[in-house]
């Protein structure tokens, strides 16, 4: 990246546009020694930039911007990165940019931004974890550090890009909490698996929602729920109503079914789910569904009369969106460079301890 990024006197900006548009336009081309004092002028004025640089010659705290792209900004899930990132920005003394990234095109032209605007680094949530190499490749040339969190990028082997810092979830296990604690409260019930079904809501494209859902269905299989009982509902799009749309699909298929078990990729698929048995008719206590984030099911919670919507595994939106913050922060101030690989863990919330869980994280 240029380093005219870094510093934005007007007047080296001027001296940048001088030097830019004599070269573009022949007819106005000063002479040669004219063109050479000039860039020296762009020289001196860049070097009065070290003052963004302490004695080190390490950026200081309020020369560093970060950016914070996310896939789906109008999940909750998502807003409570942003706020926690904010408040690292604060505490840290660093400009946080942070950008609704919905698609390649909108994560591409945030990168070229971020460059413009003189960033050092940004974190990601990818919409599309198959552009993970063309969002790689088009950060070291801009000479971007890049954290992937929450999805991790995959190459064009479909494979981890594991040489890229990734901060995630431990997937598989969250969700085999998930399976576990589904298969009790059916115990719980008194429900059979002859009544009884499974319903997995998963967007497989993403491999953190796949090992959430595989790992459910597992420790369900493992606490001895039928596998031919439990069925997948994919995602065309991984929010409500994507999930509404699935699961009524399933609903019309299996129609025989009275009491259905729902796991899902995140808040959003289960709930996607409740509401599509509630249009079918299903009582609220004819089923149990258990999310994953715990911050997008607040208020499906506090609602006065309970619906089938039973709990959610909370992740750490503190640790997604402060930390990944605070390490980008230190491997650009200090050179510090994160672990490549970290993983997060849930807890359960249900009706009986969110409201004080959801305090102690700071997030109510
Ligand atoms: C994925 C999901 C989000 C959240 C995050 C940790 O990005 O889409 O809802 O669960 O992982």
């Amino acid at each position: 990246m240029s380093t005219f990024h870094y510093c934005h006197s007007p007047w080296r900006l001027a001296v940048v546009t001088v030097l830019r548009d004599s070269l573009l336009l022949p007819m106005k081309t000063p002479p040669v020694p004219a063109l050479l004092s000039l860039a020296a002028l762009a020289l001196a004025f860049t070097a009065g930039c070290s003052k963004k640089t302490d004695s080190a010659g390490a950026p200081k705290a309020d020369a560093i911007k970060i950016g914070f792209l996310v896939k789906q900004p109008e999940e909750p899930w998502f807003q409570l990165e942003w706020k926690f990132a904010d408040k690292a920005a604060q505490d840290l003394g660093f400009t946080l940019i942070k950008t609704g990234a919905t698609d390649g095109e909108k994560v591409l032209a945030a990168i070229d931004n971020l460059a413009a605007g003189g960033a050092q680094g940004f974190i990601i949530c990818t919409p599309d974890t198959r552009l993970g190499t063309a969002i790689a490749t088009k950060a070291r040339a801009a000479n971007l550090k890049v954290i992937a969190v929450d999805d991790q990028f995959l190459g064009a082997d479909g494979q981890p890009i594991k040489s890229v810092h990734y901060l995630g979830i431990s997937a598989g296990k969250i969700g085999e909490e998930v399976g576990k604690t589904l298969a009790a409260e059916m115990k719980k019930r008194g429900w059979t698996p002859a009544d009884t079904a499974v319903c997995a809501v998963t967007f497989d494209e993403v491999a953190t929602i796949k090992e959430r859902t595989d790992g459910a269905a597992a420790a369900l299989v493992a606490a001895g729920f039928p596998k031919d009982r439990i069925y997948r509902a994919s995602l065309r799009t991984l929010d409500i109503p994507g999930a509404f749309d699935a699961v009524n699909v399933l609903l019309t298929q299996q129609a025989g079914v009275k009491h259905w078990l729902v796991c899902g990729g995140n808040d959003s698929a289960v709930l996607g789910a409740v509401r599509a048995l509630e249009g079918r008719g299903f009582p609220a206590d004819s089923s149990v569904g258990i999310g994953i984030n715990g911050t997008d099911c607040i208020t499906e919670l506090e609602k006065e009369k309970p619906t089938s919507f039973y709990g959610s595994m909370l992740l750490s939106a503190k640790a997604h969106g402060y930390q990944t913050a605070e390490m980008m922060f230190h491997w650009i101030k200090d050179g510090k460079e994160p672990p490549l690989d970290s993983r997060t863990v849930g807890v359960l919330i249900t009706r009986d301890n969110f409201q004080q869980v959801l305090k102690e994280q700071g997030i109510r």
